[in-house]
């Protein structure tokens, strides 16, 4: 790995904030061109920061994706914020993210509130990025919200587009590279993201879990892998993964009518880390009740979240 700074290389870390559900994931997914953090059509899908590597030529950014940012009390929410401090205190640059058609009506989401209170005070360059624009129908929809934000006086540049169709996204490349400071190459050219692919294996299993059950179980899940094998002669991995949810009624309902649920949600996942990793998979699910643990600092390390 080269550390040695080329003249005029960029390189630095972008920190992506914003509420849930905004498109901070699809975004980081997009721009590095790999499934690097986990998108799903439901608040809180990140739960860490999760970084993703952009390799050009003449610079490297490193995008962290953060959690949704949003005030509650539970010990896993206070764990999601204190990952979003840190992720803007090792930042370079901050990006921004909101939505159009957000719950602002046409106007900033007062509840970007606590956004704004994170970011204040912070001495890096601020960029804001309008996602969704797709769904506009008439793009004219877009100026008075522009203008609004544009008052705040928050913000080094304001750019809309779309996670989804890329619209707009290589100008907020260049834009998020222009601020960069000149400095190495932190990470090897071929590497775009530093988690491991037991934990990206992890995740995608969880996201099956967010996908197939409803209500609270999206929030109560957490996945831990218990075995991760590669054996490589036959291009496969064994897998063995323990969903933790919270009660006994959330476990019947993950497993299902005689295992029904379990085993769609273990088909879905094995095909996506199959296509993610490029590798045959062989997938054990276990369900297990870890009693509340996402209310209490103890529960959280008894899933996994240890920081
Ligand atoms: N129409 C449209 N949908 C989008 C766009 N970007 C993201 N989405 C959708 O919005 C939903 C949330 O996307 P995520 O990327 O998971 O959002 P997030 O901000 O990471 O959410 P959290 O991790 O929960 O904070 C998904 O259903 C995405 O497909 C976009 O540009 N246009
Ligand atoms: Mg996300």
């Amino acid at each position: 790995m080269s550390v040695v700074a080329q003249e005029g290389f960029r390189s630095g870390f972008v920190c992506i904030a914003g509420r849930p559900n905004v498109g901070k994931s699809t975004l980081v997914n997009r721009l590095v061109g790999e499934t690097v953090s986990i998108v799903a059509p439901r608040p809180q899908t990140t739960r860490t920061r999760v970084r993703g590597i952009v390799n050009r030529p003449g610079a490297q950014l490193i995008l962290v994706d953060t959690p949704g940012i949003h005030d509650r009390p539970r010990a896993v929410n206070q764990y999601m914020l204190k990952e979003i401090r840190a992720a803007i205190e090792e930042a370079d640059v901050v990006l921004c993210l909101v939505e159009v058609l957000g719950r602002g009506g046409g106007k900033p989401d007062p509840e970007d509130d606590i956004l704004w209170r994170a970011v204040q005070g912070s001495q890096k360059p601020i960029l804001l990025a309008i996602n969704k624009i797709d769904r506009l129908k008439h793009r004219e929809q877009l100026l008075p919200l522009m203008a609004r934000y544009h008052d705040m006086g928050t913000f080094a540049e304001l750019l809309p587009l779309s996670a989804l169709t890329g619209e707009g996204t290589q100008r907020l490349e260049e834009a998020l590279i222009r601020h960069l400071p000149t400095g190495p190459r932190f990470f090897p050219e071929e590497m775009y993201t530093d988690q491991t692919q037991r934990a990206l294996a992890a995740e995608l299993i969880r996201r099956q879990v967010i996908l197939h059950a409803e209500e609270e179980i999206p929030y109560s899940t957490a996945v831990e892998m218990e075995r991760f094998e590669e054996i490589p002669e036959r291009n496969l991995i064994r897998l063995a993964a323990l969903i933790f949810v919270e009660k006994d009624s959330q476990k019947g309902i993950v497993i299902g009518r005689g295992g029904d649920m379990l085993r769609s949600i273990g088909t879905a996942a094995r095909k996506d880390i199959q296509r993610v990793l490029g590798q045959r998979v062989f997938l054990e699910l276990r369900v297990k009740v870890a009693r509340n643990w996402s209310r209490t600092t103890r529960g959280l390390r008894s899933v996994g979240y240890s920081k």
